[in-house]
């Protein structure tokens, strides 16, 4: 049994994942001939019907350019557009609408953190300070910047567990770090960072920290002014919403102290060929049309997580997390890989010597969906010494059954490739 396994026991939790599972249209078919066990949640969540009617209902009725016209329908389309902004502030308790942004996902966010922030304020002899665990999203544009600029990338290494290493974060982060960057949630591991310890660090070097919230959103209840972050990016595909749109949220006096990044239509005030002035916040930072179905389809969203009761929806995906471990722990030839005492609903692990791909072959054609690959997080399956592992990976909708029928495929793969 791994020691992952030892984790006290979570109590059990009254959640009617039955109901909630009606609300999920896509979770009712068959693949391969058995009924869909949906465990791949962590790379793209499924949504619930109130998404997709909102954003039909918007296309239906509604549809129309934001910001740019007097009549009714563009009108209609910019208050649903705004009114998504506001539910989004609320729900992560934004001090204000002004520090949402809307991106195309974590991706976006953090480069426009690193372009717009990092190209102004980052130099020769500057650190920037990510750690060992980063997706390549919060890893490429820093290392991008770095080249443009002259700064330096450190990164904070891990441990066994798959912990960021607190003791050397301490020797690391220091007068010469400008940003630490972190994931709030590991994607590949489902370890949750100790962001009051590493955010204490960088506040005493002076330093500002913006958090990857693409995992750590869909889990747990997010309050970015209790976290204390300066940024928090995160994806609506991953928080039950649209793919195609995302959120930077940051703080409004650095927000405002920071030049757009793209330019173009709605992020002006006013254009002439000598001079341009740009809007307000947040549309300085939003060039082009937006994603209007999306930002709607992310606010349906989030009405939705409120409507069920978040946290206790968060509560079963910790239960699900305690029997997923336990049960897969205990299969002859399985590691877990990550095994952190606070995790995310991720499981991360390899079968023997067979090949993730195979493990995930099989798997599909008993039905259920995982992810195998090295989930954009390269550096931490060299950790590891692995090219790859199989994760599984739950939402709220997911049920003991399918880890049940998750570990008995699991044992079919074992005997046709070990
Ligand atoms: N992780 C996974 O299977 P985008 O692609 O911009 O929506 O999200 C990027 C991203 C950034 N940070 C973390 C921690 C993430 O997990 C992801 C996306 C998916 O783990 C796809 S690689």
């Amino acid at each position: 049994m791994s020691e992952a396994t030892l984790r006290a026991t979570p109590p059990a939790v009254a959640f009617d994942v039955e109901a909630i599972r009606q609300d999920f249209p896509v979770l009712h078919q068959d693949v391969h001939g058995k009924p869909l066990a949906y465990l791949d949640s962590a790379a793209s969540a499924q949504r619930p019907t109130q998404v997709i009617e909102a954003m039909g209902e918007y296309y239906r009725r509604d549809h129309a350019n934001v910001h740019r016209g007097v009549h009714t329908l563009s009108q209609r389309a910019t208050e649903a557009f705004e009114g998504a902004r506001e539910k989004i502030s609320g729900f992560i308790n934004a001090p204000s609408s002004r520090e949402v942004i809307f991106t195309r996902g974590t991706t976006e966010a953090i480069n426009l953190v690193a372009q717009s922030w990092g190209r102004t304020n980052v130099g020769p002899g500057d650190e920037i300070v990510i750690s060992y665990l980063e997706h390549h999203a919060n890893i490429v544009p820093w290392q991008m910047l770095c080249e443009q600029t002259g700064a330096t990338l450190r990164v904070i290494p891990m441990t066994q567990s798959g912990e960021i290493d607190l003791a050397a974060a301490e020797t690391i982060i220091g007068s010469r770090t400008r940003l630490l960057a972190f994931g709030h949630v590991s994607n590949a591991l489902g370890t949750i960072h100790p962001v009051a310890a590493l955010v204490k660090l960088a506040r005493a070097a002076g330093a500002l920290v913006l958090l990857d919230g693409a995992q750590g959103v869909p889990h747990m209840r997010v309050d970015v002014q209790a976290l204390d972050c300066d940024f928090y990016a995160f994806s609506g595909h991953k928080l039950f919403g649209p793919t195609g749109i995302g959120v930077l949220w940051g703080r409004e006096a650095l927000l405002r102290d920071m030049p757009p990044w793209q330019g173009g239509g709605d992020m002006i005030l006013s254009v002439s060929f000598e001079k341009t002035t740009y809007n307000d916040l947040p549309w300085k930072f939003e060039a082009g049309t937006p994603h209007i179905a999306g930002a709607i389809g992310l606010g349906a969203a989030i009405d939705y997580l409120e409507q069920i009761d978040f946290d206790a929806a968060a509560a079963w995906e910790q239960e699900l997390l305690h029997y997923g471990t336990t049960t897969l722990g205990a299969l002859d030839g399985l590691r877990i890989i990550g095994t952190a005492p606070h995790k995310a609903a991720v499981i991360s692990f390899a079968l023997e010597d067979v090949h993730p791909h195979d493990i995930g072959t099989i798997v599909d054609h008993a039905g259920i969906a995982i992810r195998t690959g090295h989930h954009c997080a390269m550096p931490v399956m060299e950790y590891y010494g692995v090219p790859a592992t199989a994760r599984a990976s739950f939402a709220f909708y997911n049920t003991k059954d399918e880890i049940d029928r998750l570990a008995t495929a699991l044992l079919q793969a074992r005997e046709v490739f070990a």
